[in-house]
């Protein structure tokens, strides 16, 4: 018994190796189905386990080697945030990244803005931990294959080429809409995202101009893993087509230099922790 103290370390020092390119638990297919029936308490349970609050994840068994904002432009859709945090929360655990969900609500009735509230989050999200990696995903887009990975590649990367609703292929070449990811430095390449985008149409071309003008190129999956399932709705309320947006395209070069991370605006009007996710109100203002 005297020398039991002896027996125990003092100091369990583990160190954990980095988690592996191609993570083991991915089993890519996967069935996707956008059932009214599930409730939030079902999808609460089924996916909090191993969540922190806010929607945040950290592998256990491995040292993740990107840190990935998960930013979702929003306003009233919380039945497509339902299934969204439903199919994606797991698929990321599978994925081993170290991740966080942040969720930016337009509020008020105004015309929406998606490629600003995409801006809002990532400064929002950069305050709260430092990310390399800025993941932007509409609402009502779930991947059909795990495989499609959820974090940052050598170039801006257009993760959604394959939606069903354009017959699982791209509607064309240079489409750049639905989800998309950017490292830190890519995004601070090509000053963010314009803020003069109100209403539907236009800002995800504005993007890939963008990425083009600064001589990047866009890295995309194979159209097999690229698929997206689309979970069907009505045209949103105060987000119609804006039939000035297209011809602000032929302007990108120029205006991207001032239309961007360094000419946003906003005001935060309510923080709310989720275990499943952070929701951040915002005021963004309206066209001039
Ligand atoms: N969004 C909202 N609320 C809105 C508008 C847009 O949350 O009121 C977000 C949401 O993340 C959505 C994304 O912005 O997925 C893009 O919205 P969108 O309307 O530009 O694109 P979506 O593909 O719809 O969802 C296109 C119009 C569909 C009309 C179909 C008529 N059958």
């Amino acid at each position: 018994a005297s020398n039991k103290s002896s027996e125990i370390p003092s100091a369990v020092n583990i160190t954990l190796g980095p988690c592996p390119d191609n993570p083991p638990d991915l089993v890519g297919q996967l069935l996707i189905e956008f059932d009214f029936r599930r409730t939030w308490e079902y999808v609460r349970k089924e996916v909090s386990p191993s969540l922190q609050k806010g929607g945040r994840f950290k592998p256990k068994d491995c040292v993740a080697k990107q840190k990935v904002a998960i930013i979702i432009p929003f306003r009233n859709r919380h039945e497509h945030l339902k299934h969204w945090l439903y199919y994606l929360h797991p698929i990321l655990k599978r994925q081993l990244v170290d991740y966080g969900v942040y969720v930016i609500n337009q509020d008020g009735e105004g015309v929406f803005n998606r490629a600003k509230l995409m801006n809002v989050g990532y400064v929002e999200a950069l305050k709260e931990y430092d990310y390399d990696c800025f993941l932007f995903s509409d609402v009502d887009l779930v991947p059909l294959n795990d495989r499609n990975l959820y974090r940052c590649f050598d170039n801006p990367r257009h993760l959604a080429i394959g939606m069903d609703k354009f017959k699982f292929n791209l509607p064309y070449k240079t489409f750049f809409g639905g989800v998309a990811s950017f490292s830190k430095h890519q995004y601070l390449k090509i000053n963010g995202f314009p803020n003069t985008y109100w209403g539907w149409g236009g800002e995800d071309d504005d993007i890939y101009k963008r990425i083009i003008f600064r001589r990047m190129q866009v890295s995309r999956p194979d159209l097999l893993t690229g698929r997206y399932r689309m979970i069907r709705h009505q045209r949103d309320e105060h987000n119609d087509p804006n039939p000035k947006n297209p011809d602000k395209l032929f302007q990108t070069r120029w205006t991207m230099n001032a239309d961007g991370i360094n000419s946003l605006k906003y005001t935060v009007k309510n923080i709310e922790k989720d275990i499943l996710y952070t929701f951040i109100t915002v005021d963004i203002g309206s066209p001039e």
